[in-house]
């Protein structure tokens, strides 16, 4: 049996000011493009199955764009007869139930197994001769949710494969966190030798977890973390052994150069250095990051940075990042990180004796959820 396992497509994500030629942001143009190109990759090979392990799209309410690429894409899948099993991740899943999951959309789709009611499900398909069970946790309500859900798995013996698909920071071997406010935490003991295969989603690097267990990473740079990465699907073969090949796909190149420590140096060397930098990057077209780490004050305020935006202005982004010494920057970062306007209002609400707490919940997250929708439109 042939898989394709993709995860994190984050359809509808966009960043930085450049837009392509039609006036879309040009890296929401790029995510397309990346998903489009997974889709091409599995359309032309035919595999048995496709798994997507969540974050399929960037937000709750994702634009009518981002909406039209992933139903035109899916339906390519449907129309090829390759079943698609997408499961709701922590992107995409409303914090409030009664938003209502845009998965219900691939509901109708002839093959397509959208998994968004934050439970367990299992999926069985005859597949070519062979069965296979697919075992999906989407993202649930809550941390506890999760767990219960998670401690719900029962492998299928009478099945000839059992596979699991989750979305969520494997815990206890690495850090997979992504340091997101909502993210689910999978115990490392989840990822169990009855599995033939078991397909993650949520740390957007391709990683090899066990023999059986991956992360397939996202399709495309979100983050100059990701910078060193390849970006693509994965394929797997199982049958008597597992065999599996990371399928890399082209994407806009990220460029995070190593840190220019310059504590030692005048603003006329910060300059020439930083100049050599970009010509050797050959900025057209790319995304880049300079650091300029070990900033003394003074110095910051001397350089022109001006200039130097103008030597990486072919860039579709280009930035330069001024880190100040050890000593400034602790001054800087004395407040503690604030966690997201939602999590904070629960907490709050946590020390709070109101009898109408379900009622203050539910319009409080109404209200921070509207006014947060308001402030990502254009
Ligand atoms: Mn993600």
């Amino acid at each position: 049996m042939r898989i394709v396992h993709l995860a994190d497509t984050h359809l509808g994500y966009s960043a930085y000011r450049k837009v392509d030629e039609q006036g879309v942001n040009q890296r929401e143009t790029d995510v397309y493009d990346a998903f489009t190109r997974c889709i091409d990759y599995v359309v032309k090979t035919k595999p048995d199955l496709v798994l997507h392990a969540g974050d399929l799209f960037d937000s709750v309410r994702p634009t009518n764009r981002a909406i039209t690429v992933a139903v035109q894409q899916i339906l390519r899948l449907s129309k090829e007869k390759i079943p698609f099993v997408v499961i709701s991740g922590n992107h995409e899943t409303p914090k409030l139930k009664e938003t209502g999951n845009i998965f219900t959309i691939f509901e109708h789709l002839d093959g397509v197994y959208p998994i968004h009611h934050n439970r367990y499900e299992t999926i069985p398909l005859e597949l070519q001769d062979e069965t296979v069970c697919i075992h999906a946790i989407p993202q649930c309500q809550n941390p506890d949710e999760f767990e219960k859900n998670i401690n719900k798995i029962s492998v299928k013996k009478n099945m000839d494969y059992n596979i699991l698909l989750v979305h969520g920071a494997v815990t206890g071997i690495k850090e997979f966190k992504m340091n997101e406010f909502n993210e689910m935490f999978i115990p490392v003991k989840t990822l169990s030798p009855e599995f033939d295969y078991i397909a993650l989603g949520h740390y957007h690097q391709y990683t090899k977890l066990q023999q059986n267990a991956f992360y397939a990473g996202s399709t495309e740079h979100l983050s100059f973390t990701e910078a060193d990465s390849q970006k693509g699907c994965l394929e797997i073969h199982l049958g008597n052994t597992l065999k599996h090949r990371f399928i890399p796909q082209h994407t806009r190149p990220m460029i995070d150069a190593a840190p220019l420590d310059c504590s030692s140096l005048r603003i006329d060397q910060i300059f020439h250095m930083v100049k050599d930098l970009i010509q050797a990057i050959e900025p057209k077209d790319k995304i880049i990051r300079i650091r300029l780490e070990n900033l003394p004050a003074h110095i910051h305020r001397g350089i022109d940075f001006h200039q130097i935006h103008e030597l990486g202005k072919t860039a579709v982004h280009f930035e330069v990042k001024p880190i100040p010494t050890k000593t400034e920057k602790a001054a800087a970062t004395e407040h503690p990180t604030m966690k997201s306007l939602a999590d904070e209002y629960e907490v709050f609400l946590e020390s709070q004796t109101y009898q109408e707490k379900p009622l203050l919940r539910t319009l409080g997250l109404h209200y921070i959820q509207r006014v947060e929708e308001q402030e990502k439109k254009p």
